[in-house]
């Protein structure tokens, strides 16, 4: 699991893990987690969720590094796929049409009558960041290319 991770992230990890750490002793117990959420005063850096789920672990246990990079993980995976949940919701308010294969697609008349963008000021620049997002020149945005733009973008 931890191999998986960029260095810098692992690095960032390790500085987390060694801050909940408070007597030094390479794992977490309830003490250190508690003292340590506590401190942190409901930081943003640590979701609650990531807390009750630490706690969890340590009710029954210490949590070793593996184990706290392994929660790690799980809660960023759990982000990707609300933010996944998100941009598909979104892109399924446009998408009208359909791709050669079948596929659900935004056409560039779907994306102006969404947006209601039918000879307004923005249409030229619209036109413009759809045809940057339709990677494969169809005319059409499917999810991939829809979310690799708004990844872009943000
Ligand atoms: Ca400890
Ligand atoms: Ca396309």
């Amino acid at each position: 699991m931890a191999a998986q991770l960029p260095p810098a992230e692992l690095e960032a990890l390790k500085a987390a893990f060694n801050n909940f750490d408070k007597d030094k002793d390479g794992k977490l117990s309830k003490a250190d987690i508690e003292a340590t959420l506590k401190e942190m005063g409901g930081d943003a850096a640590l979701s609650s969720r990531e807390g009750a789920a630490l706690m969890a672990k340590a009710d029954s246990n210490h949590v070793e590094f593996d184990e706290f990079v392994a929660l790690k993980c799980e809660v960023l995976k759990q982000n990707q796929a609300a933010e996944e949940e998100e941009t598909k919701f979104v892109f399924n308010q446009f998408a009208r049409s359909k791709t050669a294969k079948g596929e659900a697609a935004v056409s560039i008349a779907d994306a102006k009558h969404g947006l209601n963008l039918g000879g307004n000021k923005w249409e030229e620049a619209y036109e413009k960041a759809f045809h940057h997002a339709d990677t494969d020149k169809d005319g059409l945005l499917t999810f991939a290319e829809f979310k690799r733009y708004l990844d872009e973008v943000q």
